[in-house]
């Protein structure tokens, strides 16, 4: 069976900085917690850091390239706040905002709209010895930057984000620490959602300051979509409190203006969040043009009992105690997560019935495995990688989101994650999720099946 899109559905992919861009100290750039944290022994399973990456700061145009011959509409991409405002002193690094400019006319002359991210996990080293996102500083700190950023690059940019999986900085950065900047502090975790909160309502307050009520802006969430398979009262109580932490700590105030007084509750062995201040929840809520979602898989869960302690990396906090996350079923992706692309469809139709005027976007969606070269006369550079797997994969999520749509979800755009292999946090280089292959030790871009079908569907508009 074949499903259209409308005419106007916008096909994309995205990166961001740090997992691409290498060159972590030229042209005046900064210190960012994650070359600090890449430091830590231990903390990246392979040793290694983004201080290279795809080198896409001097490769973006052959990157822009491969883009444009998918077919991409757009691109999904992230400005590193250090090579804007390298050091603690404030001044902008003109260098930075002239990289930006070049990737992003480049984009344009290829005809292919830049979706912009302000904050994909990157933030000053500078800030962080002085609290990092646990401090409210930051966020002030973000706003100046984003203004800077609407100032200088505002007719290049088709959509602001403002933060990329406020989840992840907030719980692995503080809560668990597996991500930067590794601090285990479940008050400071607390503390970062609030203030992650706060910089995205000063963000795009700062955009529309500089660009008008017309700047098109949205934020990006990994909301968690959490299955429960026993319909129990004690089930749905866990489900209640995972979705609680994970989801309605962003969506409550970004979107509705106003934290679920039970969070507080739940919360309130580790912290009294007396860090809120008057008016933040109006300043957080803001209008902003869609939600951005990013969907790799679901969790299945149950009540733990009362007595257990069930914290994981999913489920960061201790308030998440009665929440147990079971085994993922079915065939796994490399990252050992399970496929389930009809919770795609039912977390965009939940969205679209409870914010009935909010544009969705699937701003990153796909799949890890372990990819093998393969000589190919045909292709650019003799190799291809037969991914099938992720072949599968994107063939059923983009149905998902079709089916979505279908139902009557307002889904407007899709972008792959990734368009490149790349640096995968705290994983390394072990995790490939790229339709286009990277050979680390010569850069070379090697398609796989993934990318060859993915400019199918966008040609034929249809899955
Ligand atoms: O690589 C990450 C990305 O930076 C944020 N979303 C999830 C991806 C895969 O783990």
């Amino acid at each position: 069976m074949t499903i259209s899109f409308p005419q106007n559905f916008i096909w994309g992919v995205a990166t961001s900085a740090y997992q691409v861009e290498g060159a972590t100290s030229e042209d005046g750039r900064g210190e960012s917690i994650w070359d600090r944290f890449c430091t830590k022994p231990g903390a990246i399973s392979d040793g290694s850091s983004g201080a290279v990456a795809c080198d896409s700061y001097h490769r973006y145009a052959e990157d822009i390239t491969i883009a444009q011959q998918l077919g991409v509409k757009a691109y999904r991409l992230s400005i590193a706040w250090p090579r804007i405002v390298p050091q603690r002193d404030g001044k902008i690094n003109q260098a930075g905002i002239d990289y930006y400019r070049r990737l992003l006319d480049a984009l344009r002359e290829a005809g292919i709209a830049p979706f912009v991210t302000l904050y994909h996990w990157d933030l000053p080293q500078y800030l962080e010895d002085n609290g990092g996102w646990s401090n409210r500083e930051t966020a002030l700190c973000y706003a100046d930057y984003v203004k800077t950023m609407a100032e200088a690059l505002g007719d290049r940019i088709a959509v602001w984000t403002t933060l990329n999986e406020p989840w992840c900085t907030a719980y692995l950065g503080y809560g668990n620490g597996i991500h930067a900047p590794g601090i285990q502090d479940y008050g400071k975790a607390l503390a970062a959602v609030h203030h992650l909160n706060l910089a995205h309502g000063l963000g795009v307050q700062a955009i529309r300051s500089v660009i008008g009520d017309t700047a098109r802006t949205n934020v990006v969430l990994n909301l968690a979509t959490n299955v429960i398979d026993e319909d129990t009262e004690e089930n749905r109580i866990a489900k209640h409190r995972a979705d609680l932490i994970a989801n309605e700590v962003f969506l409550g105030p970004m979107f509705e203006g106003c934290y679920d007084s039970e969070i507080f509750k739940v919360t309130e062995n580790d912290s009294d969040w007396s860090f809120i201040a008057d008016n933040d929840l109006s300043t957080i809520h803001q209008p902003v043009e869609s939600l951005g979602i990013n969907y790799y898989s679901s969790a299945h869960v149950r009540h733990a009992g009362l007595s257990s302690t069930r914290v994981s990396t999913r489920n960061p906090l201790p308030a998440q105690d009665i929440v147990e996350i079971l085994p993922p079923t079915g065939e796994l992706t490399a990252m050992g997560w399970n496929q389930e692309p009809q919770v795609l469809t039912a977390e965009l139709l939940g969205l679209s019935r409870r914010f009935e005027n909010l544009k969705l976007v699937v701003t990153e969606n796909g799949s890890a495995w372990n990819d093998v070269v393969s000589a190919d006369p045909a292709m650019p550079n003799g190799k291809i990688i037969h991914d099938t797997q992720r072949v599968n994969y994107l063939n059923q999520h983009i149905a998902a989101v079709a089916e979505a749509m279908d139902q009557g979800a307002n889904v407007t755009g899709y972008f792959a994650w990734s368009l490149l292999d790349n640096f995968e946090w705290s994983l390394g280089y072990e995790k490939r999720f790229g339709i286009i292959g990277i050979d680390y030790a010569t850069q070379e871009r090697i398609w796989k099946d993934s990318a060859l079908r993915y400019r199918e569907i966008i040609a034929a508009n249809a899955v």
